[in-house]
């Protein structure tokens, strides 16, 4: 066995095989368990770019702990927010959904920590700003079901192809403080 091939093959062989797809998996790091790298989707929509709303977003995902690895501010190009939005294409509320996406920059961001699909699910707080509870991002700056400030993934899977849909692999940055005074890094 030579070429390429071959040495792709052979590594494989003796490392194990090798993370594909866009820096979703990330290297171990010093006994740090896999699931503190869990990652996912967080985007502040155009009515919370308008309102000032992405330093508080941001606040709050660092006052937890969790780490910044991705961000950007972009105008959504329809075809990512077709697929994004996919499962409500048939919903009477798609068009005015996706008007909404349309109508400003969006701040895309990923972040990483253990659970941090649940937890910022939790942050994120109820769909509709008006039954959001106190204390939830939505709860605190939300009235309406649309207008509701920021998007979080709701699934790991669910955020692993989120972040393909909005995120080279490029745009991903690998990242830890361990050994930093100060770190919020879990023990
Ligand atoms: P969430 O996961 O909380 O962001 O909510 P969904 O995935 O159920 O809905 C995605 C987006 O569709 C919401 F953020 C806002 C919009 N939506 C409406 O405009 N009307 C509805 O009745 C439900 C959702």
């Amino acid at each position: 066995m030579s070429g390429l091939f071959g040495r792709a093959a052979l590594r494989e062989l003796l490392c194990g095989p090798r993370a594909r797809g866009p820096g979703l998996l990330v290297r171990p790091s010093s006994g740090e368990p896999s699931w503190a790298r869990e990652r996912t989707l967080v985007t502040v929509k155009p009515d919370g770019v308008r309102r000032r709303l992405v330093g508080e977003v941001i606040r709050r995902f660092e006052r937890r702990g969790f780490r910044l690895v991705g961000m950007k501010m972009l105008q959504a190009p329809e075809s990512v927010l077709a697929q994004h939005y996919e499962r409500h294409r048939e919903e009477p509320f798609y068009a005015a959904l996706l008007g909404h996406m349309r109508s400003g920059p969006v701040v895309a961001m990923v972040w990483e920590g253990p659970s941090v699909v649940r937890a910022s699910r939790a942050m994120v707080g109820l769909t509709d700003g008006a039954e959001a509870a106190p204390g939830t991002i939505r709860g605190d700056f939300s009235l309406h079901i649309r207008r509701n400030v920021v998007h979080a993934s709701d699934s790991v899977e669910g955020a692993r192809r989120e972040i393909q849909l909005w995120f080279r692999s490029s745009e991903l940055v690998d990242w830890a403080d361990e050994g930093h005074r100060g770190s919020l890094d879990p023990a």
